[in-house]
This record gives structure tokens, C-alpha cells and sequence, in this order.
């Protein structure tokens, strides 16, 4: 593929989206069934798209176009596939030796797979076989505690539940899962102050407000159909502001593909009235000078801070003890663009703040989220109509799992409730998150490692620590859909067990199921596949969890097997331990589904002191670190996490290319570097320098000192111990790095 940099200059959407559509579809071998399957993509009797969490408008309506979820879907849908030939045909040092790239893109997984260390292949086993290898390696253990269950977002609630069930019966809370790496921040900074960890908004809302924020997210690529909300708002003369150290182009302009006027008429809609360019990590000094700025004009709603909140003197305090020097370092931005995006939040009566992995994946990520939500108490704007916070998630289940109970710090009132319901005394003592699995793995305390789902190998920070320690591991086992790098950085003894996807019927004893899934603003609703399975060999992952349940804990009193025979058996259970879930199975029967409760939206405050808390965070002095760079990981248009679907990332003008670093005019000068040159890029850290090698300068508007470039390319860099102050997320959007030329390699 030829290589292609050429800023990019069109809205966002438009007709290369479509585009680009039919050549994902087309690459696949999958026109015609692609064009079936896309059809029944958010509709109340087809599948929840795999691609975001974003929620679907008008279940009623017909198809929702949205590029990023046609690749999605594709990739799950295509006509390719590997089975035991392909295993036969190569040895696992050999196909380590691919790219994530060429790994995914040989097909789905057909059969259950365990390794074989005297040929060094993956070989065929019986489904009965692979779970009792597991098992014997569970029962194996001195302790529960010396396993690991890790979980990726796209497993559905049915699955979920078992599965924490399973593992909590088995005798620990080692739930680690893809939340830690993502909005764990969130949640931890939302309960504290309004004891929800969850979004307060709805869809309806985008509708009402008069102000929406828009911090640290890239929808145009990553959720592609909250480009719509923000058009639809755009248009009825709601103000947009973004911030982003990029001018991500989805955020700027976007031509809908819905709309005949814009795609024939050639026209587009603005959609930020406002974008603000911080310095990578600037956000958490923007939040205080646009909470200064409502101090000192006085534009708070004193009602509502008199009869809901409380900590208004300190946070006064710490605001007004901020000065506007502080806060123009900290942020990167001249005091007259704080103040303009200060007036727009003042004069809105009704304001959403959104925020993405720009702002969770922060050392300080806890901070700045609870001055996000500090700035809308301070005016009011939690449970009222066009208003409150908007955590955009990632992974299409990842904030139902959660309510399912993956955590590895369960609620106590959730556990007296699951084991109230089936009888046992589930562990009290909180297990690891995906960093502590990472150490504990590394210092030999894990046997067993088994994931739900994901691709822990690529997806973790600092990956030869990462994989070293799955290495020590005596057993890992992966239930997936396609081939990935965890599947090639193994135990002693490894399994692969294949699932079905969204899309492919789910045929259990009782005849096909549904699952349910929960939206980032807490829709949930079924999700029933319809395309014939990619194999007769596939599991789903609710039976691969009760088949490995049944053979490791016969004896637990729960008929696993029978559970599975009609999912309607599994939520009653959650109806019995979930709170919120009351008559589930008849509740999400209803086209669209229903909304979770959120206490929350009513201005009910499980808080603490029964407040919604207005917590106060101190800017930190700067700290001055010559020479190096901040470097933030970010997602190509062409990828889905670990997945890389090609080498285009249309928006930001590249092509052909995986390992961009994005750099300003300025840094390039300094450095006396010049664009089309490749470097080495070096993180640097305490315990010393870690290394990723070949990457090609791209000259772009981004602040000087910062630099961005793909994950999982750039995870090498991340150190394990770099993360989120009590979220322990890792800090993926802001590592310290210098850059070595590599010569005249380009
Ligand atoms: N097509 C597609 N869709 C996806 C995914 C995918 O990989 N592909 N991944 C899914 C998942 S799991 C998730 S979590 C979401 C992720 O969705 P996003 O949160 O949009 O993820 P990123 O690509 O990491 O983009 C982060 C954005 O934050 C900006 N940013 C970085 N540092 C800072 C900062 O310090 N301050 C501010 N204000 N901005 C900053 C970056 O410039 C970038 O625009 O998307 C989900 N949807
Ligand atoms: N440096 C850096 N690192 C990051 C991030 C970053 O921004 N920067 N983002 C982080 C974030 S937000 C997240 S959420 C994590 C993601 O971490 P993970 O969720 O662990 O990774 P994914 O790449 O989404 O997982 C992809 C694999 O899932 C499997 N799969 C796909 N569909 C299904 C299914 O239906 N069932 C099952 N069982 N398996 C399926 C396929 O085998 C595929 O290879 O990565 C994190 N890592
Ligand atoms: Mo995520």
C-alpha cells in the first residue's frame, strides 16, 4: 500500500464514509449477506452493533448509518476463516512474528484449539477436554486467589453474570477487566460525588440542552452516531464546545450521510462553535479557570447549591487560590479562551459534559473528573432536563458488565445479594485490576489466566512486562472470535475456545436466545443474532462459562446447564441480585428495551453525606522535564482497540501508514528534525527507558511539547506503575518520551 500524508479538508462523514463502508464490506467477501446483516444492526429484533456504547435513537426507525459500526460488523461477519489446517501449517513463534493486522485479518476462530509445546502449534481438542484441562488447573491451585478472570466489554450481561458468578463460587474477586484501562476513573470519581458512577444523561437530553462540552473524545471516529446528536443540536443553535489538543475533524465539520441535502447538496454542518487546543493533560487547569470565571461573576445557581450540595466554601476556596498564571501554564490556553468558554457554560440553562479516554488515561484523571462534575453543580446542571455528565464508554457492554457485577472491587450490598440468591459466602477481599494482575502474574502468584474476551497481550501498558508475565503463567486460556496476540504470548499450556458473535444465531436447548446489553446511558435492551454461525463448532459464551462452571465446581448446588437452556432461567437470576432489574425478562421485551434508574437524574445523592459533594482538587506545581515530550496513544479511524482494520486514518490525512508521530512545527525546529524522517521513540521513566522503534514524523497542528501517535504500537512505552491516582488506569495519554532519529531509514 502506498503511503499518503495530505491533511485532510473535507466534514467528516460525507461520501468517503460511505466509501470506505462498502470497501470493509467488500474485503470481507461479504456484499450480500454484509447488506442483510447491516439492516438489522440496533433494531429492536436484530443484533446490538459490537462497534461503541453510544445508544441508538429511534429503535422504531429505520437502519442507522455509521461507518465505524459497518467495520465492525463486517469484521465479525466475514467470509474468512482458520481452522486446524492453518494451525497445522505454521508454528506459534511463526505467526507471533505477524502484526496484529495480518492476525485478525485471516478470519474467525472454527474450533477449540490447545497448544502443543512439542511442535510448538495450536492443535485441535475436544470442547469436553479443553474445560477439563482448565478445570484441573483451577482445582490444581493452593488458593482461588491464584487465578485470574479477565473480561472485555463486548461480553453481554447473560454472560457477564454467570461468569462473576462462577468465579466469586469458585472463590475470588480476580475480576480484572477492559474498565480498568479505560473509564475506571469515572465511575470512582462520580460515586464519590454523586453516588452514581454512571452517566446522569439520555438521549432526550442531547435534545434539550443549550451547551454541550465535548472533552477529550473523538466521535468521529470512535462513535461515530453521536455525530448525529451533535449535528441535530448544532442546528437548532445549541453551542458546542471542544476541547482536544487536536482538531479532530469530526468535532469540526460533518456531512451526514442520512441527510440528501448535505451528501447532494454538497453542504456540511459546523459543529463546534468553540474548539479549544490545550496541552495534553491541560484540562484539569482549564476546569479551574472556568470554575473561577463562575466564582467571579457570580453566575452560580445558589438554589440549588443551598439545598443539594455541599463543599462549596473549600472549592471556592481552591478555586480562587488558582491564579490565572497557574492556570494559562497549566492549561496551554490565554485566559480570553477560558473566559469565552466560561461565558457560553454561563449563559446555557441547560449544559452536558461529555468526556473520552483524553481525560481518563491521565495521572490526575480522578481530579479532573471531579472538577467536571464540580462545574456542573455549580450550576445546577445534574437532573434537569439538557443537562449532567455524559462519560461517552467504549467497548458495546462494558457499563452493563460492570452492573453484572465484573469487579474486582464488588459493592458488599451486591455480594449479600448473590449470595443470598444461591447460597454460598462469596469472597469479601478485593482481587486485582488489570495493573495488580500484571504484577501479581509478574512475581509467580498466578496459575491460571483466563479471558473473556479481549486482547490483554496488547491492550495492557508497558508490553514486554505484560507479556513476560502471562509467560509465567502455568494455563491461559482465551475465549475469542479471531486470532490475537494473547493467543501467541502463552502459559505452559494454552487453550483457544472460539464464540459466536453478535450476529450469529444462538441456538441452546430450548431453541435460539437472545442476549441483553446496556448502553453508555443506561438502555438495555435484547440483542438477538441472525446469521448462521461462522462454525457448528462456535459456543456461545454463556455456555462456554456454564460448561466450564459445571465441570470445575460440580458440586456448588447450581444447575449450571440448565441455565443455559433459555437465557430467560439467567435473568431471572439477575432480577433476583441486580438491582434496577426487577420483571427483566418481561421489561426488555418491549421494543427499545427500558432505562435503568439512576437516583442520581431525580437529584437523589447516595453520597457520603447525602449531598452531591463538591469535591476540590489543587493544580500541581509544574514540573519542568527538558527535552522530553508528552506522548498520548490515541485510536486510528481504522481500528477497533487492539484491532487493526487497515492503515488509514482518513481524518487526520493518513495513509498507508501505522506508525505516524504527530509533531508540531515548532518541536520539529527545536529538535532540528524535519518531517518524512523516522525516529525511535523512548519513554522515560524511574525505573528506566523503554523503547518503540520506527516511526515516521508527520508535521501537525497539535501543541508544542506534545506528540500522538496509535495504540497498541505505543503500549511498550506505557510503565506499568504510570496510572491514574487511585483509579490505577494507565496513564496512556500522557508518557514522557524523547525521540532518537534512526538516520536517513525514510
Ligand atoms: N471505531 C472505533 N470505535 C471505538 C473504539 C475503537 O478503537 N475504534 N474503541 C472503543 C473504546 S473501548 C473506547 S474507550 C472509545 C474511545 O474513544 P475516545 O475517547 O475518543 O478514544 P481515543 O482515540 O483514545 O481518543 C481520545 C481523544 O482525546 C484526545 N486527548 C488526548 N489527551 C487529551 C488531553 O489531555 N485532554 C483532552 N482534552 N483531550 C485529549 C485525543 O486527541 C483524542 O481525540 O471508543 C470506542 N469506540
Ligand atoms: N496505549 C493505550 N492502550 C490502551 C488504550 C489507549 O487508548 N491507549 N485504550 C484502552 C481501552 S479504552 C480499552 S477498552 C482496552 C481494550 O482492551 P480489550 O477489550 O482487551 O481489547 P480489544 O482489542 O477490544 O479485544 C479484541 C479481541 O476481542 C475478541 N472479540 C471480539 N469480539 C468478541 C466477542 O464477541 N466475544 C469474545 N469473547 N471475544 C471477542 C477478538 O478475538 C479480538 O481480537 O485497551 C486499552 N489500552
Ligand atoms: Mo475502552
Amino acid at each position: 500500500m502506498t503511503r499518503r500524508i495530505r491533511p485532510y479538508d473535507k466534514p467528516a462523514g460525507g461520501w468517503d464514509a460511505l466509501r470506505s463502508s462498502l470497501r470493509h464490506v467488500q474485503e470481507q467477501g461479504i456484499v450480500a449477506k454484509g447488506a442483510r446483516t447491516l439492516l438489522r444492526a440496533n433494531q429492536p429484533d436484530g443484533f446490538d452493533c459490537p462497534g461503541c456504547a453510544w445508544p441508538d435513537r429511534n429503535p422504531h426507525s429505520s437502519f442507522e448509518f455509521c461507518e465505524n459500526g459497518v467495520k465492525a460488523v463486517a469484521a465479525e461477519a466475514t467470509a474468512r476463516s482458520i481452522g486446524a489446517d492453518f494451525f497445522a501449517a505454521q508454528t506459534v513463534s511463526e505467526l507471533a512474528a505477524r502484526d496484529d493486522q495480518w492476525l485478525e485479518a485471516q478470519g474467525r476462530l472454527t474450533e477449540p484449539l490447545a497448544y502443543d509445546p512439542a511442535s510448538d502449534r495450536y492443535r485441535p481438542i475436544a470442547w469436553d477436554d479443553a474445560f477439563a484441562r482448565i478445570a484441573a488447573s483451577l482445582r490444581a491451585q493452593a488458593s482461588p486467589d491464584r487465578a485470574l478472570f479477565y473480561t472485555s466489554g463486548r461480553t453481554s450481561n447473560e454472560a457477564a453474570f454467570l461468569y462473576q458468578l462462577f468465579v466469586r463460587r469458585f472463590g475470588t474477586n480476580n475480576l480484572p477487566d477492559c474498565s480498568n484501562l479505560c473509564h475506571e476513573p469515572s465511575g470512582l470519581a462520580m460515586r464519590e460525588q454523586i453516588g452514581s458512577g454512571k452517566g446522569t444523561v439520555t438521549l432526550d437530553d442531547f435534545a434539550a440542552a443549550e451547551a454541550i462540552f465535548v472533552f477529550g473524545q473523538n466521535p468521529g471516529t470512535n462513535h461515530p452516531r453521536m455525530l448525529g446528536e451533535l449535528r441535530a443540536a448544532a442546528r437548532r443553535g445549541c453551542r458546542i464546545v471542544a476541547v482536544n489538543p487536536l482538531r479532530e475533524r469530526g468535532l469540526e465539520r460533518f456531512a451526514d450521510p442520512q441527510s440528501p441535502r448535505e451528501m447532494l447538496g454538497g453542504g456540511s454542518t459546523e459543529i463546534a462553535s468553540l474548539y479549544l487546543t490545550p496541552r495534553i493533560g491541560g484540562d484539569l487547569a482549564l476546569l479551574t479557570g472556568l470554575a473561577r470565571c463562575l466564582f467571579e461573576w457570580d453566575a452560580l445557581d445558589r438554589d440549588f447549591l443551598a439545598g443539594h450540595a455541599s463543599g462549596l466554601d473549600e472549592l471556592r476556596a481552591c478555586v480562587l487560590g488558582a491564579g490565572w498564571d497557574a492556570i494559562e501554564a497549566g492549561s496551554g490556553l490565554a485566559r480570553a479562551e477560558i473566559e469565552a468558554a466560561a461565558r457560553i457554560y454561563g449563559e446555557s440553562r441547560a449544559t452536558i459534559v461529555c468526556w473520552g479516554m483524553g481525560i481518563t488515561q491521565h495521572t490526575r484523571a480522578v481530579a479532573t473528573i471531579q472538577m467536571l462534575v464540580n462545574l456542573l453543580l455549580l450550576r445546577g446542571n445534574i437532573g434537569r432536563p439538557g443537562a449532567g455528565p455524559c462519560p461517552v464508554r467504549g467497548h458495546s457492554n462494558v457499563q452493563g458488565d460492570r452492573t453484572m457485577g465484573i469487579d474486582e472491587r464488588p459493592d458488599p450490598a451486591f455480594l449479600d445479594r448473590l449470595g443470598a440468591a444461591f447460597g454460598f459466602a462469596p469472597p469479601r477481599a478485593h482481587g486485582h485490576d488489570v495493573v495488580g494482575a500484571i504484577g501479581a502474574m509478574e512475581r509467580g502468584e498466578i496459575d491460571t489466566f483466563f479471558a473473556l474476551g479481549g486482547n490483554f497481550a496488547a491492550a495492557s501498558p508497558d508490553s514486554a512486562r505484560t507479556q513476560a508475565a502471562l509467560r509465567r503463567c502455568r494455563l491461559t486460556a482465551h475465549v475469542s472470535t479471531k486470532l490475537n496476540r494473547s493467543h501467541l504470548v502463552h502459559g505452559d499450556q494454552a487453550l483457544i475456545l472460539p464464540c459466536l458473535g453478535r450476529t450469529e444465531i444462538d441456538l441452546q436447548a430450548e431453541g435460539p436466545q437472545g442476549v441483553t446489553v446496556e448502553d453508555s446511558m443506561s438502555m438495555v435492551h435484547i440483542s438477538t443474532g441472525m446469521n448462521a454461525p461462522a462454525s457448528a463448532q462456535l459456543l456461545s459464551e454463556p455456555a462456554i462459562v456454564a460448561r466450564l462452571a459445571a465441570v470445575t465446581l460440580p458440586d456448588a448446588g447450581i444447575d449450571w446447564l440448565w441455565l443455559i437452556g433459555h437465557y430467560d432461567r439467567i435473568r431471572t437470576r439477575i432480577a433476583q441480585v441486580v438491582e434496577g432489574f426487577e420483571d427483566f425478562n418481561a421489561r426488555v421485551r418491549v421494543p427499545g428495551g427500558f432505562h435503568l434508574r439512576n437516583p442520581a437524574r431525580e437529584r437523589q445523592w447516595r453520597t457520603a453525606d447525602g449531598r452531591a459533594r463538591l469535591l476540590p482538587h489543587a493544580l500541581a506545581p509544574a514540573i519542568a522535564t527538558p527535552g522530553l515530550l508528552q506522548l498520548m496513544t490515541v485510536r486510528s479511524h481504522d481500528q477497533y482497540n487492539t484491532t487493526v482494520y487497515g492503515l488509514d486514518d482518513r481524518y487526520r490525512g493518513v495513509n498507508g501508514e501505522r506508525r505516524p508521530l504527530f509533531i508540531s512545527r515548532a518541536d520539529l525546529d527545536r529538535l532540528g528534525l524535519r518531517a518524512g524522517e523516522r525516529v525511535d521513540l523512548i519513554s522515560v521513566w524511574h525505573d528506566g527507558e523503554r523503547e518503540a522503534l520506527d516511526f515516521l514524523l508527520v508535521e501537525y497542528a497539535i501543541p508544542a511539547g506534545c506528540v500522538a501517535s496509535y495504540f497498541p504500537e505505543t503500549n511498550a512505552l506505557v510503565p506499568l506503575d504510570h496510572h491514574a491516582e487511585r483509579a490505577r488506569t494507565p496513564a496512556s495519554k500522557s508518557i514522557p518520551v524523547r525521540v532518537r532519529p534512526r538516520g536517513d531509514a525514510a
